[in-house]
């Protein structure tokens, strides 16, 4: 099916889905209007890229959605030209010299922070996996509209900065603050509004949230958030805000369209399709039990009589993941895979698992992540109206050949 979504023509949350918008306008229409829209490209016959992102899948180009392919991890750490980009509004510039933090609302003084102001305070390090709360909606059935993330909308970086606790402390939090608010410097995009997200304080105040300057040893890259970027480790994605310019301290939750409307999950359950009152859904906070399988590839052709190692990442938000285990026979057995050496609390582990291959034909690889508290990956979807959280058993198909 041809993804719109890659060629830039719509934006999470006001885009038609997937399916209306092909039953009104039909493949073919869709077709020519993207001809039209991308004559470039059209031209040349090959998907777009962007510069240093060159590898990965690009679900729009403006705002930029870039998606990693799961063929393409094999470390712990992302590097940073792999790493998934999700931005709402377009990429702004930010001129680091006039480049400000501003801290206000419920505090005792209001700052103006330089990122030299930043660089004085103690610094953090942590290695923390980032995902969109979106990723994996394009296989949720029926579909959801949105950006049509498949595997690759997470990735873990070494993040460097300070505590948001410090910066909050400097500025006093008077005891009426409950949330604190998080700007940044992209702005309004038509009717998309601006991209504002809100943190309860017991969340800010902890010790691991950050304001990060530093991603992998290098300045934030600018599709990161340059010149500095929340950290909120754990949590969706989109509390992670980029392009930083503004904190303020607030007493209610903040009234805007992210965080009133978007990143909300139904707090009962509900049958796939069903419309879900407001007064029905909470804000997303933690990462779900999730694994993915990352090699061999999705139909890949393997050897019988040798041996495959099936690996992947498992990752579990605030929990910690105690065991991931395989099955090559449909799920009948399943198998404790190895956890990597690397670990560290809000990254995700890697797993192997070695699998014998007997016998020619199909087989279908799954992994399946359990968490310290007691969570295991669903072997059916939670549906929700916007297509969060996906976390079913994940699976690839493969051919055994002599
Ligand atoms: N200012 C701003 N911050 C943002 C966003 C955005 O659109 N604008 N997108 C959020 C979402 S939804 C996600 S999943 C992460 C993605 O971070 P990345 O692009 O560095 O991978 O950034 C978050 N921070
Ligand atoms: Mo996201």
């Amino acid at each position: 099916m041809i993804n719109l979504g890659k060629y830039g023509l719509r934006s999470e949350s006001y885009q038609l889905s997937r399916r209306s918008f092909f039953a009104r306008a039909g493949l073919a229409a869709a077709a020519a209007q993207l001809a039209r829209l991308t004559p470039a490209l059209s031209a040349q016959g090959s998907a777009p890229t962007v510069a240093g992102k060159e590898r990965l899948i690009v679900r729009s180009l403006r705002p930029q959605d870039l998606e990693t392919p799961a063929a393409l991890f094999d470390s712990w750490i992302t590097p940073n030209n792999l790493f998934y980009v999700r931005s709402h509004l377009y990429t702004p510039e930010v001129n680091l010299p006039e480049w400000r933090l501003k801290i206000d609302g419920a505090v005792e003084r209001t700052l103006d922070l330089t990122l030299e102001d930043l660089r004085q305070l103690p610094r953090q390090t942590a290695v923390v996996t980032l995902e969109c709360a979106g990723n994996g909606r394009g296989f949720f059935d029926p579909p959801v509209a949105g950006v049509q993330w498949q595997k690759g909308a997470v990735g873990t970086a070494r993040w460097t900065g300070v505590r948001l606790a410090d910066v909050l402390k400097k500025a006093g939090v008077k005891s009426s603050g409950r949330y604190v608010l998080l700007d940044g410097a992209d702005g309004p995009m038509g009717k998309v509004p601006d991209f504002v997200r809100n943190v309860p304080l017991d969340k800010a105040l902890h010790p691991d949230t950050l304001l990060a300057w530093e991603m992998n040893g290098a300045p934030l890259p600018v599709p990161h958030g340059f010149p500095l970027r929340a950290i909120v480790p754990g949590w969706e994605g989109a509390y992670a805000v980029k392009w930083l310019t503004h904190l303020q301290v607030i007493e209610q939750e903040f009234d805007g369209f992210f965080v009133k409307t978007g990143y909300r999950y139904p707090v009962k359950q509900i049958a796939p399709g069903d419309a879900v009152p407001p007064e029905d859904l909470a804000p997303l906070t933690g990462l779900v039990v999730k694994s993915m399988i990352t090699s061999p590839a999705e139909g890949a052709t393997v050897r019988v009589g040798g041996s495959v190692t099936a690996a992947g990442f498992a990752w579990a938000g605030e929990a910690n993941i105690t065991s991931v285990d395989v099955s090559t026979d449909n799920g009948s057995t399943w198998h404790p895979a190895r956890l990597g050496r690397d670990q560290a609390r809000y990254a995700w582990r890697q797993f192997s698992y070695e699998w014998k291959v007997n016998e020619p034909g199909s087989y279908l690889i799954m992994s399946r992540a359990t968490s310290d508290r007691g969570a295991v990956q669903p072997m059916v979807p939670h549906w929700n109206p916007s297509g969060y959280l996906w976390n079913v058993i994940d699976r690839v198909q493969v051919r055994a050949a002599a």
